[in-house]
């Protein structure tokens, strides 16, 4: 795997800046809201160096539309009660918690990580469905490493659908009524694209 370093990334250290919830936030349909924080992560470079060497990266395997798909892409998953790779996972933890838990009710708790190799990796049109974000309202956080893709977001019944960049650092947040009235996805892209890693920070039991 190619990865190149971005510029921008100096080589720091790992720290994260400072936000203010519900800046940069987006209001989408049916109480459904999207926030981005860019560049939240600095030194993320180092970061997802570390943890291409630290993580069991496994191909995954997921339902999906009814039937147990093959998802281009590796992934690995830690509960809430296993070791995480890499300290700085826990610091990230634990500020989200900190800066969401008034609005979210509750604190962030699983960890999943992904990562797409390169163009050819994606994965389809979902909603993170299982568990109470089925019938629920919840926050889905995500972290983005390494090189930018497009990441989309589109009505659960069809209608025009959103295009962010999420790469680098950058932090964005799922929530409202997002799972379940809204879908997203990481399309394929055409050109040589280096790699890129999602970290999903989710509260207890949603998947
Ligand atoms: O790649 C991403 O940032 C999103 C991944 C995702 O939606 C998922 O694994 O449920
Ligand atoms: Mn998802």
């Amino acid at each position: 795997m190619n990865f190149q370093p971005s510029l921008l990334d100096d080589g720091s250290l790992f720290a994260l800046s400072q936000i203010f919830p519900g800046e940069g936030r987006t209001l989408l349909s049916n109480d459904a809201w999207v926030e981005m924080h860019r560049d939240w992560v600095r030194g993320s470079d180092r970061l997802f160096e570390r943890l291409i060497e630290t993580v069991p990266w496994k191909a995954e395997r997921r339902r999906m539309y009814e039937r147990t798909l093959d998802v281009p892409r590796l992934v690995s998953f830690y509960g809430a009660d296993e070791t995480l790779p890499d300290p700085a996972l826990d610091t990230i933890r634990r500020t989200l918690s900190r800066y969401y838990q008034p609005e979210l009710g509750e604190p962030f708790c699983t960890v999943g990580l992904c990562l797409y190799r390169d163009g050819r990796d994606s994965v389809a049109w979902h909603g993170d469905r299982i568990g109470r974000s089925r019938t629920e309202d919840t926050m889905v956080a995500i972290v983005s490493l390494g090189t930018p893709r497009r990441f989309l977001l589109r009505p659960r019944g069809g209608g025009r659908s959103r295009q962010f960049e999420l790469g680098r650092g950058d932090l964005f947040i799922m929530g409202g009524s997002c799972q379940r009235t809204w879908e997203h996805s990481v399309p394929k892209v055409a050109r040589a694209n280096g790699p890129r890693m999602s970290v999903q920070i989710r509260t207890m039991g949603v998947h």
